[in-house]
């Protein structure tokens, strides 16, 4: 089964990812970037998405990086509650689950995991791409043990 990473904001569209990933791969970990909905939040949402397939081994949620590393005119990013709710799974409001995110930063994680797994895992990137960016900017060297980046957006 291929393995993978999965970089997400998680709000109800990425939550779908999410699980058709967990379905069909591997997933060797879930890191949280700040994008759709209120970063805690978004870490709130992945960790539900993770627990819903019941998975048999832990899939970890590491968080990464809150705010994009430009901004042009304004002091951040704006979140977009207005198109995925308040909590940003279409207002619908669930009950924190056991799983916590883990201590280590997305980045680290991610470096330390491609390293460890040269040339078997590959990065779905389905949220802004602050943390493959800082991840790369570290460790440049990991890109040649990243087999595919996939990436749906790419602000
Ligand atoms: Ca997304």
């Amino acid at each position: 089964m291929r393995k993978v990473i999965i970089d997400t904001d998680t709000a109800g569209d990425d939550a779908i990812a999410v699980l058709t990933a967990l379905h069909n791969f591997k997933v060797e970990g879930v890191t949280i970037a700040g994008g759709n909905v209120a970063f805690e939040q978004e870490v709130e949402n992945a960790l539900y998405t993770i627990q819903l397939t019941n998975p048999k081994e832990k899939v970890p949620v590491y968080k990464g990086y809150e705010e994009p590393v430009l901004t042009y005119t304004k002091k951040s990013h704006e979140t977009v509650e207005n198109i995925h709710g308040d909590y940003g799974m279409g207002d619908a409001k669930f009950e924190k689950v056991e799983q916590r995110p883990e201590e280590q930063h997305a980045i680290d994680f991610i470096i330390e995991k491609v390293k460890a797994n040269p040339g078997e895992i590959s990065l779905l990137a389905i949220a802004p791409l602050t943390n493959i960016a800082m991840a790369l900017k570290k460790d440049p060297s990991i890109i040649k043990d990243i087999p595919h980046l996939y990436i749906m957006g790419g602000n």
